[in-house]
């Protein structure tokens, strides 16, 4: 039986180490900018998209290693978009990974700037890998105006309007699935993954990407503050679009599930070990944080 808490411990451990060694340290000017980078990025997290990187890599033949510097890049890159979502002109919230959100300890300007920061150094790092051209483009279209970015602007605009499921299912395929779906096909693209495959992990990444999003629907409804490191209720007192205002917790739940096998339907052509990719679908919603 595949253990996934042992299976994540392990690889949370190497990204830990991975982003700690890319970062500037702390004692290099501009300290306290490098000190925000790195208080956003240890304060916690599951550190998701490079474990499925990783297991993506994997899932065509290739190696966790190789795939553990991009990895790195897209935590850092999620973490820039945690920092700037956070800010008071955007949700205005005040805890994050169970901390006190970074403009609250370093203030609005320095969030802005730790975040620009974090967002250029996933590039630098990127860059510097084999096959860093296709990377960066993988990366820069999943983060721009037709991902992340074009997400969260279409979700800022639809607070407390109609809910729409076709709007929702957009909103939440740009801000959230874009990411996660570019991690397995950057996984794959470390391991020389022929299109096919990348198309295979793309949609893999498409399911589980909406799959998180609707747990983390579920949680904001059902989980605690303290359990989950973040302000809950939430979605409802904004009057935010989501899945349960849409459709109900019930046929999310359902809709969830749906997904993670239709995920997992896609891997069965693969030529590597999919085990894990297996596992972090069911992983995904049926996660506590
Ligand atoms: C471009 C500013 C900007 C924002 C992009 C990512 C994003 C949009 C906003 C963050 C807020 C949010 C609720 C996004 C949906 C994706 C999501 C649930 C992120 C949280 O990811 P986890 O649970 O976080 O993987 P950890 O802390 O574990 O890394």
């Amino acid at each position: 039986m595949f253990d996934i808490k042992q299976y994540l411990a392990v690889r949370m451990d190497w990204v830990n180490q991975a982003l700690f060694q890319a970062l500037p340290p702390s004692t290099e000017h501009p300290v306290r900018l490098h000190e925000a980078m790195r208080y956003s990025l240890f304060i916690g997290g599951k550190r998701l998209r490079p474990i499925l990187c990783m297991a993506a890599a994997e899932a065509v033949g290739g190696t966790e290693k190789a795939a553990l510097p991009v990895g790195v890049a897209l935590e850092c890159l999620h973490t820039y978009s945690l920092i700037h979502d956070d800010l008071p002109a955007m949700d205005n919230d005040d805890l994050r990974r169970g901390q006190p959100t970074l403009h609250k300890v370093y203030g609005e300007a320095n969030a802005i700037l730790a975040g620009d920061s974090l967002l250029t150094l996933a590039f630098e790092i990127l860059a510097q890998q084999p096959q860093g051209a296709k990377l960066s483009l993988e990366l820069a279209k999943a983060a721009g105006s037709r991902g992340l970015a074009g997400g969260q602007f279409e979700d800022l605009a639809e607070e407390q309007q109609a809910q729409n499921h076709e709007t929702l299912m957009r909103i939440h395929a740009n801000k959230t699935g874009k990411l996660i779906r570019a991690a397995c096909r950057m996984g794959g693209i470390t391991a020389g993954a022929n299109t096919g495959q990348l198309d295979a992990l793309g949609q893999y990444g498409e399911s589980v990407g909406l799959a998180f999003q609707i747990a983390d629907d579920i949680l904001n409804v059902t989980s605690t503050q303290e359990v989950l490191g973040k302000p809950v209720g939430s979605d409802a007192k904004r009057e935010k679009m989501n899945y349960i205002a849409c459709i109900g917790m019930e046929l999310a739940q359902t809709e969830a599930r749906r997904l993670v096998e239709q995920a997992i339907e896609q891997l069965d052509a693969l030529p590597g070990d999919t085990q894990p990719l297996q596992a972090l679908a069911h992983y995904v919603v049926e996660r506590l944080t």
